[in-house]
Parts: structure tokens; sequence; C-alpha cells
């Protein structure tokens, strides 16, 4: 019989393989992150219903105020975490400023990016979205977190993954020993392990990205596009093209499938679109940790130090394969 496995259990190994003596506090926070999940996984699957209550003034049947639901996503994770003592502060793609956790409450080694509803504007008409964390070991010293705990390169990341709200919920997490994914069984409650040692095929069966971008693209990265479409040596290879336009969603497929996302640099977003802290680094990881790799044309991902905490990059993710040729294409190396 195959062993069921819940996600606190795989924590709580993974931890130990991490260190000697784990104070409990890295696996607590990664298992409230997976309660976080439920939580708002169960919001995203009465979406259609909330708004319908919510019509009226924004106020429901049992008089509360009908927030947005990135709003409520946000709110779920930063109660989740404010008080526990695992972390000494977060940031989050809805909260302008980083998020201290104040001397009155228990303060933890760990710091806590996230964005608690990438995608969202495909809420509306049903289409999956997801949650995207990270997290980084506090580097100053005393228990308050300062600004250089926020401003990091992504190599420095102990762990990240997401949630996809999809046709089922399914947690997908590193810790540096490979990605794991769970679903959950809605019957029990729990996130059982479905998918263990993800790995990226290392060939593009699929091409993510959108395309009405492509005047707005530069030559170099035209070509590129035009190459995977229409001039691949191994053109019996099949790529087929699929984008939802949230990232959680097109990252899952490709890493499963094989295959490539590009959200680079355009005219209209000249530092590319996607968040660094808690969009790009944690899919980087991710992606690396399964095979694959990441880089913004010049340079890797994970290498690229934030200066600020909702700063923007390009962004192209995949198996490694493509995400090298990309490099070549756009460094001008590919008729060399
Ligand atoms: P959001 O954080 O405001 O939801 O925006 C990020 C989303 C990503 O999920 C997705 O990859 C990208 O924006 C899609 O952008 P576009 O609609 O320009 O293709
Ligand atoms: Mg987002």
């Amino acid at each position: 019989m195959k062993k069921i496995v819940t996600i606190n259990r795989h924590i709580m190994e993974q931890e130990r393989t991490l260190s000697d003596k784990p104070s409990g506090d890295f696996s607590n926070l990664l298992t409230q992150m997976a309660f976080c999940a439920k939580l708002i996984g169960r919001y995203v699957n009465k979406a259609g219903l909330v708004d319908l209550l919510g019509k009226t003034g924004n106020v429901n049947v049992q008089g509360e105020r009908v927030m947005k639901l990135d709003d409520l996503a946000n709110q779920t994770i930063l109660r989740a975490f404010d008080h526990p003592g695992y972390i000494a502060g977060m940031a989050s793609e809805e909260e302008e400023d980083v998020v201290l956790i104040p001397p009155h409450r228990p303060r933890g080694k760990y710091i806590l990016f996230f964005d608690p509803l990438d995608g969202s504007s495909n809420i509306d008409v049903n289409v999956s979205v997801g949650t995207i964390f990270s997290i980084y070991r506090k580097i100053t010293s005393g228990p308050d977190a300062k600004m250089e705990d926020f401003l990091r390169r992504g190599v420095e990341q102990v762990a990240a993954g997401y949630v996809i709200y999809g046709s089922s919920t399914m947690m997908v997490y590193t810790t540096g020993a490979g990605v794991h994914g769970f679903t959950l069984d809605p019957e029990i409650g729990e996130f059982l392990l479905s998918h263990e040692n993800i790995t990226i095929p290392d060939s593009c069966a699929v091409l993510s990205c959108n395309e009405t971008n492509y005047s707005n693209w530069s030559d170099t990265q035209r070509a590129f596009i035009d190459h995977i479409k229409f001039k691949r040596e191994d053109r019996y290879a099949k790529t087929t093209g699929r984008y939802i336009g949230s990232l959680v969603s097109d990252f899952h497929r490709n890493m499963l499938y094989g295959g490539i996302f590009l959200y680079p640099e355009d005219a209209r977003h000249p530092r590319g679109k996607l968040r660094l802290l808690y969009e790009a680094n944690p899919m980087a990881m991710l992606a690396e940790q399964a095979g694959g790799a990441a880089t913004d044309g010049r340079t890797r991902t994970l290498e690229l130090q934030a200066k600020e905490i909702h700063q923007r990059t390009a962004l192209v993710v995949g198996n490694r394969r493509e995400v090298e040729l990309y490099e070549k294409f756009y460094q001008g190396r590919h008729l060399t």
C-alpha cells in the first residue's frame, strides 16, 4: 500500500535534514502557510457567491463587510503570522511598506514575503489563481527586523513555494532539498504528498508568454520567440503555446510538462512586470531545485540584489536548455 504522507509530517522531516537541533519554528512557519492555504482556498471556492452576496453596499447577509478576495487573502496571512513568534517581519504585494512584528508580540528569526493572491484578475472568470511565498533567515542582530533583512538575493532563501487554487488545491514547496507537491484532500482537510521530487523535463513542451507584447519586445526577444515557434533544430519536438496570465498556474504547468515562461522587459514594462522578491525569486528557487533555471536575460534571477521590496524584474523561467538559449539570444551570443 502506498504510504500516506501529510504535509506536516513532510515539513518536519525536511527540517530534521536541515538541522540537528531544529527549534520547530521553521516547520511551524511552513505548516502555518499550509493552514493559510486552506483558509484562502475556501474563500476562492466561494468567490462567485461572496460577490453575489456582497452586491448591495458591500455587506453580506451576516452584516459583514465584503472584502475583495485579494485583501481577504492578504489579511489572512498577515493575521496568521503576526502573533505566533516565527517571524520578525513580512512583506506583501498588497502592503506598501514592510510589516514588522511589534515589540509586544513574540518575534522570530525569519522574514516572510508573499503575494497573497497572484493573478487575481482571473478570479471573476473562475480561472486558477495562487499564493506565492518566500522565506529568509533574518540576518541583522537584535529582535527588530531592519531593511537589510528584506533587501536580499534569492540565493539566500531558505524556503519558497506556492499554492495553486485550481481544479484541486495544491501546495508546492522547497527547502532546498527538492520540490514536493501536496494535494488537498477536501474530505479530511489535509494536504497529502502527491508529487514527490518534481523535476522539470528538459524539453520545451510549452511556450508561455503574453504574445500581445510582441511589438513591445526588442529584436532579440522577438528572434527568440520566432526561433522557438518556427526554427527549432529539433523541429519534430512538439512545442505548444499556453498562457493563462496567472504566474502560479503557468509555472506549475510548465514545471510538470517542461517548457518556458517569459515575462521579459518590454516597451511598456521597462523593468519587467513581475516582482523580484515575492514572484520571481520563489519561482526561480523552485525551478532550480527542479533542475530548471531562471534569468532576467543577463543574470541568474537568484543572484539579483533587491534594492526595494516591490522591485520588478524581467523573468524567464523554465527548463534549463531553453532558459540558457534565451540568455544566448538576449546577449547576442546565439550566432557565435
Ligand atoms: P498580479 O500580481 O497583479 O496578479 O500580476 C501578476 C500577474 C502574473 O500572475 C501573470 O504572470 C502576469 O501578471 C500576467 O500579466 P499580463 O496580463 O500582462 O500578461
Ligand atoms: Mg502578483
